[in-house]
């Protein structure tokens, strides 16, 4: 008889901490992994954390009859073709009606394919975003299922269980049919770029501009992690300041790391998507750039040479914390705007009917973008469901107005003095050009119709599209 209510493939990280978490909360779970020490690994981690009711299996068949049916069976192994060839394996063990529920951030439209496949043969699929890191996956991540309706409903006692818990419950809920789990789980990621550039830009500005060590950034931000930026990215950065490195104990560990930054993909299909769908999303884009900048190390340098930068002009120290502050809300504040809109054209597109309330609502924990101004957003969206804009909710444009004026001191002084700021210049752009009744892009119609006969449209007109053969005044 199966004895097990689960089952996952794939005990990297993720998979393991996972299978711990689902085991803790008392649901038996079979796991599988290519690598067979890994297996042991998992169930010596599960002795070795109370007992846990973890079985291991070291080939498929066997996995697979120990799960009872309809089957559930998690897998998180890397995104792509792994997870085909999984499939393909998996496929003919299971029986009508088992769910396969993929864990890993997969390509939406991947997803998408393989519901159709799977749900043609009979088979249940979800993909569920899965957010946190490790310890998130171990004692509560936020998820993000989306998929078959009905597999959702059979995995709904389990997840609600394993997830983050906030005042208003399991930080996961249904997102929505096909893809739109790793859809929702991408723009996660896509913020989360964001929000840690910008956060680096604050660090930057406060360190060259402010003067400011390492222990007086982490009083700053231990400080902001009281009020409105309140954030998980907040707190570790404040404890980031404190370590010391290991190798040379008069230092902090944070003057030592290269700065360079990797990416694994998300960030990256988070503009990509956003590109096709004609949304822009300055802020994420400029923090994805800033990390392949970041790449370019020797040319950076080499460049530097050829423009050495002036000596910095110190600022009042007070008065920069503060306008840093209000510039990373205000900035803040675009970033999530643009990934909700983005949210919000792809629901229509795809017809997923996106709840963007619940969605800000799962994120208020376990994931890296947990924050309490996710409360905000929810509130936001949940007085005005078709609320086009975070910047058209009355209480976010209050906090603009009342913030506006340190923001643009801060991006104005950093651009004099040569520190690059992408994210909070990107999202004072965004914000100038979203909130503005007149942009020169009439000029932008002009030339294209120019040259290209690409026609315009008149503001004192309702026909047209017009086209016009405009003047030369000088010889080719
Ligand atoms: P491994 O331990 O055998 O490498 C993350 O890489 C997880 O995905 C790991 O558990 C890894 O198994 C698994 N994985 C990656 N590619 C795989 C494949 N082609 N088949 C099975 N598991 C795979």
């Amino acid at each position: 008889m199966p004895s097990c209510e689960i089952g996952l493939i794939g005990l990297a990280v993720m998979g393991q901490n996972l299978a711990l978490n689902i085991a803790q909360h008392g649901f038996k779970i079979s796991v599988y992994n290519r690598t067979a020490s890994k297996v042991d690994d998992t169930l010596t981690r599960a002795k070795n954390e109370g007992n846990l009711p973890v079985e291991g299996h070291k080939d498929l068949p066997s996995f697979i009859d120990s799960i009872a049916k309809p089957r559930k069976i998690i897998l998180l192994v890397k995104a792509g073709p792994a997870v085909d060839k999984i499939l393909d394996d998996v496929v003919p063990l299971l029986a009508k009606g088992d769910m396969v529920i993929d864990g890993g951030n997969e390509w939406f439209e991947s997803t998408e394919a393989r519901t159709t496949k799977m749900e043609a043969l009979g088979f249940k699929y979800l993909g569920m975003g899965v957010s946190g890191g490790e310890d998130g996956a171990r004692y509560g991540p936020a998820l993000m299922p989306g998929g078959s309706p009905d597999a959702y409903e059979a995995l709904k006692p389990i997840v609600e269980k394993i997830a983050a818990q906030v005042e208003e419950g399991p930080c996961v809920s249904y997102i929505g049919p096909g893809g739109s789990g790793n859809y929702v789980k991408m723009v996660h990621n896509g913020i989360e770029y964001g929000d840690m550039e910008l956060i680096a830009e604050a660090y930057d500005l406060l360190k060259r501009l402010g003067g400011l060590t390492n222990d007086d950034l982490n009083e700053v931000f231990k400080r902001w992690n009281q009020g409105e930026l309140q954030s998980f990215l907040i707190e570790i950065t404040a404890d980031i300041f404190t370590q010391v490195d290991e190798y040379d104990n008069h230092h902090r560990l944070i003057d030592k790391i290269l700065d360079v930054a990797g990416s694994k993909g998300t960030g990256m299909w988070t503009v990509q998507e956003a590109a096709r769908r004609g949304v822009p999303i300055p802020t994420i884009q400029s923090a994805l750039d800033m990390r392949y900048i970041s790449v370019f190390k020797k040319l950076r340098v080499d460049a530097s040479r050829v423009f050495p930068k002036r000596p910095l002009a110190t600022q009042d120290k007070e008065r920069l914390i503060k306008d840093v502050q209000d510039a990373l809300y205000c900035s803040k504040i675009c970033s999530y705007a643009q990934g909700m809109i983005l949210l919000r054209v792809a629901s229509d597109e795809q017809k997923w009917n996106l709840n963007l309330a619940e969605i800000a609502r799962g994120w208020k924990g376990g994931c890296i973008i947990r924050a309490k101004f996710l409360d905000r957003i929810r509130s936001a969206f949940t007085k005005n469901k078709e609320l086009q804009s975070l910047l058209l909710d009355e209480s976010f444009a209050e906090e603009i107005k009342e913030r506006e004026a340190g923001w643009r001191r801060v991006v104005s002084m950093a651009q004099q003095q040569g520190i690059p700021v992408a994210a909070l210049s990107a999202s004072l752009s965004y914000f100038d050009a979203a909130s503005s009744d007149h942009l020169p892009l009439n000029l932008v119609q002009a030339q294209r119709d120019y040259f290209g006969a690409h026609t315009y449209k008149r503001i004192d007109r309702t026909d047209g599209p017009h086209h016009t053969i405009w003047a030369r005044t000088t010889e080719l």
